[in-house]
């Protein structure tokens, strides 16, 4: 069967790719769940943390409905799905998930399907999570794999399916309305109480869960997606005994890069190749995280974030060695951002717009500022002051400037729909337009951060930090470009317009 297709597609070579629908039916329910061990209501997709793998095929449509299933009143009961890291083009723009940018959350008891073609040929590694307020945080998040049959990196590795899928983030006991308040009244970002790898893990004086355990077979090449799905914190992913060879960012295939050790900020994926090239045991898979003062949070423990890479072989049992944070010293090649460099060089064009954005907290608040104004969802649908949009010609180059700033946690900046030239890096003072990598979540920090993008593919898409504490206090922008070219090009459905009506009318505990 599988010859014949083969032979078959190999006849229609001239012709353009297959391409298939993918169903995705996502009943968006509150479930009781322990990840850590302590057991509280979550907000899920088909009840599971993580919730389901998404899978599809470069040039696949995603038709995904949510059925919004929520009935806890100590988390928000609406909901809305962002995609993380796809581009979406313009037609499709009102399905982008962006509630009040580009849409408007689904009601308690209603469903909505989002319909997204993947375009541009664009494979890699992706993951959806609510983008209503802080609502992830309570547990909708999932990973999004679109695989490329042509991947010119495939010879590298031998397995990549979905037990190559590494989710790490950060995770809470208390729900998020009552965190959202604290965070309210003291300004303190809520510290998190451990992180979870594949929606497990432990924290001080909780139960001994068992580690999550990646099975590998000696001699074999494994293709790991990581993805950072927290709402605040770092993870630093290594493998004891062994390396990384980063061949994906943020589904930007990149020239292979072998490390030790690899920062990753929320909402950032890379794909590592790793070699089961070591006598068969089990080793430690090393998911250490920083965010915020852990001395506020005395469950927290990063050392017990962790999980278990067991050759076939080996016995039932943790590894035998120290659970350590990773490489240190002279043993550490820990990745720079800046050495990454795409597969194929893609020079960063001149910008044709400058735009200098200055993030300031106002001491004390949960307030974030961009140029003095701190992002507020609109109360009408049309953009105002307080949305800080940034009004955008079509068929330009657009470049951000992040002067360098005193936080003492790097914000991971993320643009909606669309990808950008990180010609400068915060982890380096060079600047790169000749072969900059390509992403979609870059840190902004202490020494600068500088980002090129295009608006040939005009939308109103939402720019923010990838922090949601930081976020959901107006750590936002929306780069509006080609505004008359959307509203000729977009055409919504009548299930799209019916839900601003429908969430408007709720009252405030069903939003
Ligand atoms: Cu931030």
């Amino acid at each position: 069967m599988k010859l014949l297709a083969s032979t078959v597609l190999a006849a229609l070579l001239v012709l353009p790719a297959f391409s298939d629908t993918i169903p995705i039916t996502l009943d968006i329910v509150n479930a009781d769940g322990a990840p850590d061990g302590f057991n509280r209501s979550m907000v899920t997709a088909n009840g599971t943390y993580p919730g389901p793998l998404i899978t599809a095929t470069k040039g696949d449509t995603l038709v995904v409905t949510v059925n919004n299933l929520l009935d806890d009143p100590t988390m928000r009961r609406s909901t809305s799905l962002d995609f993380d890291g796809l581009f979406v083009n313009t037609p499709d723009s009102f399905n982008e998930g962006s509630s009040f940018v580009t849409t408007c959350p689904v009601a308690p008891n209603a469903s909505y399907t989002y319909t997204i073609p993947l375009v541009d040929g664009q494979a890699g590694t992706f993951w959806y999570h609510s983008q209503l307020s802080v609502q992830y945080v309570d547990g909708l998040r999932g990973a999004l794999v679109v695989y490329d049959p042509d991947d010119p990196l495939k010879d590298l590795y031998d397995v990549d399916d979905e037990t190559t899928i590494w989710q790490v983030g950060d995770w809470w006991h208390n729900t998020t309305l009552p965190l959202l308040a604290g965070y309210v009244a003291t300004g303190i970002v809520p510290v998190s109480d451990s992180g979870t790898f594949n929606g497990v893990g432990r924290f001080n004086g909780g139960p001994e869960v068992p580690f999550f355990v990646v099975n590998v077979v000696q001699g074999t090449r494994y293709r790991f997606r990581i993805i950072n799905t927290s709402a605040r914190n770092v993870f630093t992913m290594s493998i004891d005994s062994h390396n990384m060879t980063i061949i994906e960012t943020d589904g930007t295939p990149t020239s292979p890069m072998s490390v030790n050790s690899i920062d990753m900020l929320a909402g950032q994926r890379h794909s590592v190749v790793v070699e089961a090239n070591q006598p068969v045991a089990n080793y430690w898979i090393n998911a250490p995280y920083v965010g915020g003062d852990p001395t506020r949070n005395l469950n927290q423990n990063a050392t017990l974030s962790r999980a278990i890479l067991r050759y076939q072989g080996a016995a039932e049992e943790d590894p035998s060695s120290p659970m350590s944070l990773g490489p240190a010293g002279a043993e550490l090649n820990a990745l720079v951002e800046a050495n990454l460099r795409p597969l194929v060089a893609s020079p960063a064009p001149e910008a044709d717009i400058n735009i200098t954005l200055n993030l300031v907290v106002t001491a004390g608040k949960a307030q974030w500022n961009v140029n003095n104004v701190s992002y507020l969802p609109p109360t009408t649908e049309d953009f105002n002051v307080t949305e800080n949009t940034f009004v955008l010609p079509a068929n330009k180059i657009v470049q951000v400037i992040f002067p360098p700033s005193i936080d003492d946690e790097a914000h991971p900046f993320h643009l909606h729909g669309n990808n950008f030239w990180l010609i400068k890096s915060n982890s380096s003072e060079e600047i790169n337009t000749e072969n900059p990598i390509k992403r979609d979540v870059a840190g902004v920090g202490s020494t600068g951060t500088i980002m090129r993008f295009s608006t040939a593919n005009p939308g109103p898409w939402f720019f923010h930090c990838h922090i949601f504490w930081h976020f959901q206090a107006g750590l936002a922008t929306v780069m509006a470009s080609g505004l008359d070219e959307t509203r000729e090009t977009v055409k919504p459905t009548q299930a799209w317009t019916d839900l601003c009506p429908a969430y408007d009318a709720l009252p405030a505990d069903l939003q």
